[in-house]
């Protein structure tokens, strides 16, 4: 982590800052080596600010149990956890066929790439992010990912408003939405925030029974809302200093999205701006602690795994008040 000058930083229509870029991409913002992204947002400055946050000690842990999503999301394997015998008094711990993204979740930057430019995050290929140095791996995030934290109850807002919401059907929150949903609650987007949304999906998917969980489950069943995935929610993040957006949806923006369209937000956040995506979050006690006290800001401290390489992580993160 280290300071940065955030005047030095291009806004979103100067944007890209490298010729041979894609546009609308930050390739080269941070350096042509840089794996962090929008964490570089996130900085030693900051983190003192975001420890200000802490006022009454309640602790909210952001991620759900591993193995909550029975069976997991888009046909993704599921964890076995066997609880071993080491000695007659000892245990040990095997997961078994853990995939990082079987629930709760931050997409690294090695998950996705553009599939036009054929590139992932600054520039890397297919091949960089499988073997060798791993360029984007999420080793990179351990120690990186602590900042303000500022969450946006879209749900909340909407159900004030008397309007119906169905988040386990297609359906967007537009960046207006998110405008006044943070403009009600009082809360001011500072550089370096890390952005949670809340949608309601979690909550929704909650309320299923076990064959209602299975049914929606793969890839083709799968429908939520999510955030609008436009160029301007893109440059609204860029230009706010949004370190990372994490949702309780399964995609951020709303599914299904087509993967062969450019405007996705997943190709405008991972591989053109480095900016980290967090699903499946746990929000609902946070958003009625913040409706409680009418404070939407506390500090975030997130533990991506220390995975040499890896792809994505639980987000290991909690949110204290
Ligand atoms: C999808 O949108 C398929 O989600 P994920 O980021 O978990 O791959």
């Amino acid at each position: 982590m280290k300071n940065i000058d955030l005047n030095s930083i291009p806004s979103f229509d100067e944007l890209p800052v490298r010729k041979d870029a894609p546009a609308e991409s930050s390739w080269g913002v941070f350096g042509d080596e840089d794996a962090l992204g929008c964490l570089n947002f996130l900085t030693p400055a900051g983190v003192v600010d975001a420890a200000q946050l802490v006022r009454s000690g309640k602790v909210f842990r952001l991620d759900a149990k591993i193995g909550f999503a029975k069976p997991p999301l888009f046909g993704r394997a599921a964890v076995v956890h066997t609880v071993s015998p080491l000695g007659p008094t000892a245990n040990d711990d095997l997961l078994d066929r853990f995939n990082t993204q079987e629930g709760s979740q931050w997409d690294g930057l090695g998950h996705v790439g553009h599939f036009r430019h054929e590139r992932f995050y600054n520039g890397v290929t297919a091949g960089e992010t499988r073997t060798g140095n791993a360029k984007l791996g999420i080793h990179h995030w351990a120690d990186k990912f602590v900042g303000r934290g500022v969450l946006i109850d879209a749900f909340g807002f909407r159900k004030k408003q008397g309007r119906a919401v169905n988040a386990l059907a297609k359906d967007v929150y537009t960046l207006e939405e998110l405008e006044g949903a943070l403009k009600a609650q009082g809360t001011t987007l500072k550089p370096g925030a890390i952005l949670l949304v809340r949608t309601g999906w979690m909550e929704s998917y909650d309320t299923l029974s076990a064959d209602g969980k299975a049914a929606l489950a793969p890839m083709d069943k799968l429908s939520s809302m999510g955030i609008e995935a436009s160029r301007e929610m893109a440059a609204w993040l860029w230009n706010h200093r949004v370190a990372a957006i994490g949702t309780d949806c399964p995609a951020v923006e709303a599914f299904p999205f087509n993967f062969m369209d450019e405007g996705a937000l997943h190709y405008r956040a991972l591989p053109l701006l480095g900016l980290p995506l967090g699903e499946l979050f746990v929000l609902a006690p946070l958003a009625e602690d913040c409706a409680g006290d009418g404070r939407y800001e506390f500090m975030v401290v997130s533990a991506p795994l220390n995975l040499e390489g890896g792809i994505a992580s639980p987000p290991n993160a909690v949110a204290i008040k």
